[in-house]
């Protein structure tokens, strides 16, 4: 077969065929072995796979779920997702000056998201001056030169936003923030803020921590697993040899969810030659099919079903002495949660009464229960209300402390944990700025920063002049995409510290910087020699990750050493930090965070043990970080989304062929989608009530309540099992019909799921299909 060059655009034809309902078997993974020699060679194939998630090896870019301890690894402790991320970045593609000497900035804005990321890798510095529609390579000292000056230039720190995505290093991260926060600001927005930012608020809230409370462990030890929100078939694929392991020693599982996604109803564990012959095991024993959003009003139905339990046979259901000791508000609660009206909880979730009940039966029926969730439950309007509802059904009989039980909210980035941890928040609470004073002898700015939609708005208002992005892709992954996109024009200048290229490169300030960065697949070598990094999985295990290949290019620098570097030049004299020293040694930098972070003491010594160090959770020995010292029941209304009649509530998810912004094909294999993304999953009786038929091109256009709207043009519509009322489209295409104010309470991150859409027929109102 001929391979495509990298430089035409994929041109393929969309095709449908029936989802599958099973994941992760044989063909996944000779897909993944096909997608890497196509991006990298046998050889390098090898060394990056063999040596992932195993001890001293390298951490998966992919995602965040944890690696099981030394000596229960597998030899291939990978899944097919993740060996596809990390030959993205193995890939073998260069992207040299010339390549931007053929194309402009306008004609690289103009690519798909896919096409710019198969160019390849980046090899060296590049500038857009003002007034310029190219890019053209400059040295090192220049482009952090002309970072520094745009900064000092500044009337305030404050102009400045430094973006993170959860890629990044405990190193790099902790480096960043501690040069923003000695620069003067706390303008730290990260992906977090799109992702998990409400599970961090209602955590706190309600049991005093931002972290899940569950190990790897405690699924072999729960009875009952709750998996919300969540796509791990696609997303969290290693998660499904944990539930797999889980329900060999007896756990049983509830799915919730809009769409029967493939993982979790059937599953072939690929290390395994059972897993590749056979049928299969099915992961969920209960699948509940639930309306977009209508998970509070579930949680809320399970609780008075505990309740209404309890009173009909007192001391038997609720776990009295943990409420005793260790929590508070059980009485108001319980008030409340008895006022809520099954005609509202059936009407929000789409189930029927029948079916909360049995759920309610098998909760009472187990000991020890975990709920994993992730975006399905975090990027909603009502996020936060929802999440601490599910602490509240936790808490009534003390699943949180005890082995096998707990809050497990899934993380997206393999290193988005660890880098809040090292201090990447806006919102960093006094304690750590304290020991940030008391180790580096400056006084960092204590005013809440700008998080990532309010760093937009300040742009778009002209009150931000400089945006330095480490990693991610922060335009696509922004919601409201041309109000994202004219904000970042508005910036005096936009860096990237970038492995690839990607949208958020063609959407420039005045000045624009590429400056590329070494990947975790690869040697960091610095003035002391070879150096390592640190990660924190989804359950705040840390260890090191190393990288094996030859850098990209020559002209690499590490991220460290950019900071570093950037630094140097921006503070002079004047700084109290190290950072040279810092840019030779890393194990210098951890050597500061173990006096700052507490848990990460002894830091050089213990991550470099076989497992790394546990993060202990404080929830979990009952000192919950709560203002009373106690875990919070609360009490949260009844909420819904609704669409009006003609409309639909659109989710916006990812497919399994992509990671976030970056689609690798056009395929999402699991669900059937074959050669094409402009496509939006209906449920057929919503496609006939609609008047539509599947394969009819339509516009999505979706409705805010200040009465504006916003189209994604030109999607075909695909029948598909999604709950009622309830449609799905891939991120990040359709991030353009996201309200940049449609945000969750509390936490303000971006609601990307639970938009009110119609489906318009393409061309009905004159737009270009
Ligand atoms: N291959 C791959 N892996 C990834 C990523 C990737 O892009 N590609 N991204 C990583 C990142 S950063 C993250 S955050 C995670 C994301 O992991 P997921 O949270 O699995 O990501 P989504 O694709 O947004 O899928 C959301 C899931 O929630 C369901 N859902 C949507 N709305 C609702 C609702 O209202 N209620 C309920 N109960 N369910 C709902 C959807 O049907 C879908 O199954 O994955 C990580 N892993
Ligand atoms: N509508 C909608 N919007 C969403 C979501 C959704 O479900 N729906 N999900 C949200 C979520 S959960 C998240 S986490 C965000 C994701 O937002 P981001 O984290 O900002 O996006 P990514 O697509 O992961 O970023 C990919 C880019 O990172 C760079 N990169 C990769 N590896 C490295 C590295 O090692 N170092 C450096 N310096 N750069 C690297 C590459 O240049 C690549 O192009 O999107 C959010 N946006
Ligand atoms: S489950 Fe996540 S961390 Fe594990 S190999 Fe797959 S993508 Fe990587
Ligand atoms: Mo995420």
């Amino acid at each position: 077969m001929q391979k495509k060059s990298p430089r035409e655009e994929p041109r393929e034809e969309l095709t449908v065929t029936p989802p599958k309902t099973w994941a992760t078997g044989a063909p996944a993974v000779l897909h993944a072995l096909g997608y890497s020699l196509e991006e990298t060679s046998v050889r390098r194939t090898g060394t990056t796979l063999l040596t992932m998630n195993q001890v001293d090896g390298i951490d998966c870019p992919g995602c965040a779920w944890a690696d099981p301890s030394p000596g229960h690894r597998h030899r291939n402790e990978y899944c097919e997702n993740g060996a596809k991320h990390i030959n993205d970045e193995a890939t073998t593609r260069r992207l040299t000056p010339g390549f931007f000497r053929e194309h402009s900035v306008s004609d690289l804005a103009r690519r798909s998201d896919r096409w710019l990321n198969q160019q390849g890798r980046l090899t060296e510095p590049m500038v857009k001056r003002p007034g310029s529609d190219h890019y053209e390579p400059l040295g090192w000292q220049e482009a952090i030169g002309l970072l520094a000056e745009e900064l000092t230039s500044l009337d305030s720190p404050d102009e400045a936003v430094f973006y993170t995505s959860g890629r990044v290093s405990n190193e790099a991260a902790f480096t960043l923030q501690l040069f923003a926060r000695a620069f003067g600001t706390n303008n730290l927005p990260d992906c977090s803020n799109m992702c998990h930012e409400s599970s961090g608020f209602a955590l706190h809230e309600t049991l005093g921590t931002g972290k899940g409370t569950v190990a790897l462990e405690d699924f072999q030890h729960a009875d009952l697993i709750f998996v919300v929100g969540q796509n791990p078939g696609s997303n969290h694929p290693r998660q499904l040899s944990a539930l797999e392991a889980a329900k060999r020693n007896g756990a049983r599982i509830v799915a919730v969810n809009p769409l029967p996604e493939a993982g979790l109803l059937r599953f072939k564990n690929p290390q395994k030659a059972r897993g590749i012959v056979g049928r299969g095991v099915d992961i969920a024993d209960r699948f509940l099919h639930i309306r977009i959003g209508g998970d509070l009003a579930l949680f809320q139905g399970l609780n008075r079903l505990l309740l209404e339990a309890e009173d009909a046979r007192p001391g038997t259901v609720l776990d009295h002495d943990f409420i005793r000791t260790s929590t508070s508000g059980l009485a108001e609660f319980s008030r409340h949660a008895r006022s809520v009206a099954w005609e509202d909880i059936l009407s929000a979730t789409g189930l029927t009464r029948a079916e909360i009940e049995a759920v309610a039966g098998e909760v009472l029926r187990s000991e020890r229960v975990i709920v994993c969730w992730a975006m399905g439950v975090t990027q909603h309007r009502h996020g936060v209300p929802t999440i601490r509802e599910i602490v509240n059904f936790l808490l009534l009989r003390g699943n949180v402390g005890r082995a096998g039980t707990g809050a497990c909210p899934v993380r997206g980035h393999s290193n988005v944990q660890g880098d809040r941890t090292v201090g990447i928040w806006e919102q960093m609470p006094d304690s750590f700025l304290d020991a940030l004073r008391d180790e580096f002898g400056f006084e960092p700015p204590r005013e809440h920063g700008l998080d990532s939609v309010n760093s937009i708005r300040a742009m778009r208002a002209g009150r931000i002049k400089v945006f330095l992005g480490v990693a991610g892709n922060f335009v696509r992954a922004a919601p409201d995409s041309e109000v994202t996109e004219d904000a970042m024009r508005r910036c005096r200048l936009t860096a990237h510290i970038s492995t690839k290229l990607n949208r958020s490169h063609t959407v420039c300030g005045e000045t624009a910087l590429i400056l590329p960065t070494l990947g975790r697949t690869e040697r960091d070598i610095q003035a002391t020699g070879e150096q390592f990094v640190t990660v924190e999985d989804s359950m705040s295990e840390v260890h090191t990750s190393r990288g094996r290949l030859r850098p990209a290019s020559r002209l690499l620098l590490s991220e460290v050493a950019i900071l570093c570097r950037l630094a140097r030049r921006t503070l002079g004299d004047a700084t109290t930090v190290p950072w040279e020293h810092f840019e030779n040694d890393y194990g210098a930098i951890r050597d500061r965070i173990s006096r700052i972070v507490p848990g990460l003491h002894d830091y050089n010594r213990r991550v470099i043990r076989p497992g790394g160090i546990r993060l202990p959770n404080p929830a979990n020995d009952g000192a919950f970080g709560t203002e009373t010292g106690k875990a919070r029941f609360t009490s949260n209304d009844w909420q819904m989304p609704r669409a009006p009649e003609g409309h639909l509530l659109l989710q916006t998810l990812r497919s399994h062929d992509q990671w976030n912004t970056v689609p690798y094909t056009d395929d999402d294999r699991y669900r059937g989608i074959h050669g094409g993304r402009r496509v939006v999953l209906v449920n057929p009786d919503d496609i006939e009530e609609l008047g539509l038929s599947g394969g009819l091109r339509v516009d999505l256009v979706s409705v805010w309540e200040d009465g504006t709207e916003r189209r994604a043009a030109g999607f075909q519509v695909v029948p598909y099992p999604s709950a009622r009322g309830c449609a799905a489209a891939y991120y990040p295409e359709t991030n353009v019909l996201v309200p940049l104010d449609h945000v969750a309470e509390s936490s303000n991150q971006p609601a990307s799921k639970g938009l009110v859409v119609r489906l318009e027929p393409a061309g009905a109102a004159g737009t270009p299909d």
